[in-house]
């Protein structure tokens, strides 16, 4: 038995310090280790020579032995099939390569730089924030009174160290921070992600992602909104697009109101997504509060100006049908393969 264990030992070491140089030296070992008349195979025809009490204990010690054998072979021979040009006799070097696997752009992704290259024609640039914003940015400077629901632990993630931080919950904060930071003429547009405290399901995410836009100069109107929006929507989904406006509130616009585009997905029949009424709304929309811009020291006698938001999942599930928020969130590359759009 001591003279066994010994034997396997020595056995180990060869095989961890091999390094067969091709094929041949690979079969080589192979008959060495583990062929018909191997190491392997006689190692265990000693087992009728080891006594009753020992034999599970050796039993186990063998199969360890014969696996790392195996294993050894398998990872040579897989090495060796990809390995360095010339060292195995089946590569024939005049076959083209192997193609690279491209990836692919993330839905969301498509989507915001879709709707940032069609604003970016209507002259607004981009503009970014921080995702962890404070009670200032997020709520008090767009009109959003102290005690608003929306302020609620139980719909905003706040920051334990500091009551003072939050996740922002809309990307509003972004445009809040460029009217501190500039005097009109403003025209940015504000993609990113926003947090809200929801239990994730098919219709619900704790994260998500949204495009907002708004332009602040001279004489800027409803009808610049109007027209501004229509001209989007006939880029992003079709020159046949139809569009509605339907009356709404924002703490943080007045006038107020939510746009609606004909149903791409049934074409005006009725279906699950337009919930049978034709129309799917897809922004919100208003007239900046004068409240607001006075916030900013921006004088609402001289200046006026129009803002807008859209959830970027919500266009992604009219353009793909996705019918499911936590795919997007999933990293499945199932679903991921799938978005082979151009931007
Ligand atoms: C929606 C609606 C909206 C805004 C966002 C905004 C931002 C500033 C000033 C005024 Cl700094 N307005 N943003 C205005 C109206 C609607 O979003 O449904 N979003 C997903």
């Amino acid at each position: 038995m001591e003279q066994l264990l010994q034997q396997i030992e020595q056995y180990r070491q060869e095989i961890a310090a091999i390094v067969p140089n091709g094929a041949d030296s690979l079969e080589a070992y192979r008959i060495r280790f583990l062929g018909t008349k191997g190491i392997v195979k006689n190692l265990f025809t000693e087992m009728k020579n080891v006594p009753g009490d020992k034999k599970r204990e050796f039993g186990q010690i063998l199969n360890e032995f014969k696996q790392l054998a195996e294993s050894t072979y398998e990872n040579w021979k897989n090495r060796l099939d990809v390995g360095v040009a010339g060292q195995v006799k089946s590569i024939d070097l005049s076959l083209p390569g192997d193609a690279l696997p491209l990836g692919t752009h993330h839905p969301i992704t498509l989507v915001r730089d879709r709707i940032v290259h069609i604003f970016g024609r209507l002259g607004f640039s981009v503009a970014e924030g921080p995702e962890i914003e404070d009670d200032w940015h997020n709520f008090t400077a767009l009109n959003l009174p102290e005690n608003h629901p929306a302020r609620d632990m139980q719909d905003t993630f706040y920051i334990h160290q500091n009551p003072d931080w939050l996740l922002r919950t809309h990307t509003s904060s972004v445009q809040a921070r460029a009217m501190e930071r500039q005097k009109p003429p403003i025209r940015i547009i504000c993609p990113g992600r926003v947090y809200r405290n929801e239990t994730i399901s098919a219709r619900a995410h704790c994260f998500f992602h949204q495009t907002e836009g708004l332009y602040v100069d001279e004489n800027v109107s409803f009808a610049d909104l109007k027209q501004t929006l229509y001209f989007f929507v006939q880029e992003l989904f079709g020159k046949d697009v139809r569009i509605r406006f339907r009356p709404s509130y924002f703490p943080f616009t007045e006038p107020s109101a939510e746009m609606d585009i004909n149903c791409r997905i049934c074409g005006g029949s009725g279906c699950a997504v337009c919930k049978h009424t034709g129309w799917v709304e897809i922004l919100g929309s208003g007239m900046v509060h004068p409240k607001m811009l006075e916030n900013f020291g921006i004088d609402s006698n001289k200046y006026t100006g129009f803002a807008f938001g859209m959830g970027i999942e919500r266009i992604c599930q009219l353009q793909y049908r996705v019918n499911d928020l936590r795919l997007y969130s999933q990293n499945d590359v199932r679903f991921l393969k799938q978005f082979t759009g151009a931007v």
